[in-house]
């Protein structure tokens, strides 16, 4: 078992727990836990008792359960848990605003077991009356229902991505001879995927039509696989047990190219390629690149070839939904794409001052090791109560405690920032004073996410005014799958923006916010980008990678993006510098 998965049963417990109505304190124990061997880069399941004893957290009792559930893939105690409730209940808590004490409330109370279920009550205005209730939570339970079921079957880029790779892994383990990439919408690093789409190049016993039966079969054995959609000898459909669905298809090797641009997509793109292919008199699919008049073969071994014999440069995969890409190619103005490779620091982390789970020094360590030239720790402001927020003079020790690390990673400056809340009325959580001795400012709403769109904007106007901000963090506040973005005039935003706030593109796995469409138009109108972490702990700062994809289908080149440049020239850019200049 994964730590992924070992986090997810004791996620479980403490929710069944809760449910439940047991002990706050093993409660919160088992969170505990999730929370540290979800983060752990190593594999728990691998180590030895005092290994894991020595995790944070972790004590004799859980230590033992993640032995038992490393060594038979169960834990007694969650599957007895589980035998307590209908199976169905765990989904309820999958909803926005709904936690394990209102789930407790409605079986309780109402006996409701199923999404379904929870549904109708609402509807007929059977929840409004139960203790703690009321209108405005039914109104709301509906409306997540709703989002719910809009959303059902995609899942975030990063988990498809985890997902896909442990697939192929098990795929190249079983068919060594054969070659395995992943395309689809994951390959397109889309922000949320309908399935997995594997490609298989042939192996040896493969020519066109023929297939591979032993291939396929291996792949409907993945111990993972729940049930088979369908199994032929060149495609097979399966879904997985956590719930995805996997397709495999399978080509001869010089239809490699052809088959990765069918599979890839988008369809709105492909249906664009395929006219441009027959108004030159050449029919595409997934084999290749055929002229029409004989039926010879044009292309098809390689993306590239395709997309020369028809006129284009090859496009990037984020490129690829018919939003001009195919014009730019033929006019070779493609851009060149930001890359991971571009990236010189990260403008947005926590640390344990407020809701970090790693020292200031810990999370600096670990960005030198990244080789970025600087960083910027902002933690929280005070109006985030929870998360331990900040006041001015906390904000000011930290910032000294932060400098006062400079000097300790050669080539790696610290700079000392915060992450200040954006009140309802627009004003900051901090007073200018602190704002002005910080080296960095980032803004943000996580509050009063109601406000109408008027409001809203004039809220964040508000906030942009100040000549002391330098980032809009996570503008929209979106949560994917779970919150809808709040009401914004991004127009608006993007317009303010460009006189001097960089609007930060989050790369938390379930915000990357601002998304491809918004970070474009931000682009177009001039503002600036950053592609910033937002990490909470010094696994998280990994995540960079599936913000850039969202500034590469937003079209951004390094210049775009405040976090490519040296330290010199950030610090020109920002709207403090300029001041001081
Ligand atoms: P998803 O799964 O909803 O996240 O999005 P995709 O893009 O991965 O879509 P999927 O899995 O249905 O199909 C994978 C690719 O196969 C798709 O991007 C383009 C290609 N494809 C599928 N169906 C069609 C089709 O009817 N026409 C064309 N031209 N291409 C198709
Ligand atoms: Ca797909
Ligand atoms: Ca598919
Ligand atoms: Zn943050």
């Amino acid at each position: 078992m994964d730590n992924r998965q070992i986090a997810q049963v004791f996620t479980e417990i403490a929710d069944l727990l809760e449910i439940k109505g047991e002990n706050v304190f093993k409660i919160r124990a088992y969170r505990t836990a999730a929370d540290t061997v979800g983060t752990w880069a190593d594999p728990v399941a691998r180590m030895d008792d005092q290994q894991l004893r020595a995790l944070p957290g972790i004590g004799k009792d859980l230590a033992l359960k993640i032995r038992e559930l490393a060594n038979t893939g169960v834990c007694v105690f969650h599957q007895e848990l589980l035998q307590e409730f209908p199976p169905t209940i765990l989904d309820l808590l999958r909803l926005h605003g709904v936690g394990p004490k209102t789930v407790a409330l409605l079986y309780g109370t109402l006996d409701i077991r199923t999404v379904d279920e929870l549904a109708d009550a609402a509807r007929s205005g059977r929840l409004r009356d139960l203790k703690g209730m009321g209108a405005k939570k039914e109104a709301l339970i509906l409306k997540a229902i709703d989002e719910r079921q809009k959303d059902t079957g995609r899942h975030l880029l990063s988990d498809t991505a985890a997902a896909s790779a442990e697939l192929v892994a098990y795929l190249r383990e079983h068919a060594p001879g054969v070659d395995f990439i992943p395309v689809g919408s994951l390959r397109r690093g889309c922000e949320t995927c309908g399935d997995i789409d594997i490609l298989a190049i042939g192996g040896p016993s493969t020519s066109l039509g023929a297939g591979d039966p032993d291939l396929m079969d291996r792949f409907i054995a993945y111990p993972k696989v729940d049930r088979v959609l369908g199994h032929g000898d060149t495609k097979s459909s399966v879904r997985l047990q956590d719930g995805y669905q996997a397709d495999l298809r399978l080509v001869p090797p010089d239809s490699r190219g052809a088959a990765m641009q069918y599979f890839t997509g988008s369809k709105a793109h492909n249906i664009v390629l395929r006219d441009r292919a027959i108004q030159r008199g050449f029919t595409l699919n997934e084999y290749g690149l055929f002229r029409t008049a004989d039926d010879s073969r044009a292309a098809g071994e390689t993306e590239e070839g395709i997309y020369e014999a028809l006129g284009l440069s090859w496009v990037e995969p984020e490129l690829r939904e018919n939003r001009g890409e195919i014009e730019a190619a033929a006019e070779r103005r493609l851009p060149r794409l930001v890359s991971a490779a571009d990236i010189r620091g990260d403008l947005h982390m926590h640390t344990t001052a407020t809701d970090g789970r790693d020292e200031i020094e810990a999370m600096a360590a670990a960005a030198h090791r990244l080789g970025y030239s600087y960083v910027a720790i902002t933690d929280h402001s005070k109006a985030l109560a929870m998360a331990n927020g900040l006041d001015e003079a906390r904000a000011l020790d930290h910032a000294a405690r932060v400098r006062a690390l400079n000097g300790r990673f050669e080539g790696l400056t610290l700079l000392a920032g915060i992450e200040c809340d954006i009140l309802p009325d627009g004003r900051l959580d901090l007073a200018d004073d602190c704002l002005a001795q910080l080296d960095l400012v980032i803004a943000s709403v996580h509050s009063h996410f109601g406000q109408d769109e008027a409001q809203m904007t004039d809220r964040v106007l508000h906030a942009l005014e100040s000549p002391w901000v330098d980032v809009l963090a996570h503008p929209t506040g979106r949560l994917l799958l779970k919150r809808e973005p709040l009401r914004l005039n991004m127009e608006a935003v993007a317009a303010a923006a460009c006189h001097g706030v960089a609007l930060e593109i989050n790369c938390q796995v379930d915000r990357l916010d601002l998304n491809d469409a918004h970070a474009r138009l931000a682009r177009e109108r001039g503002a600036r980008l950053v592609i910033s972490t937002d990490a909470h702990s010094v696994t998280a700062l990994g995540n960079l990678r599936w913000g850039i994809h969202v500034a590469r289908r937003a079209w951004a080149t390094p210049a775009d993006v405040l976090n490519t440049r040296s330290l010199p020239e950030l610090r020109a850019l920002l709207r403090r510098g300029r001041k001081a200049a």
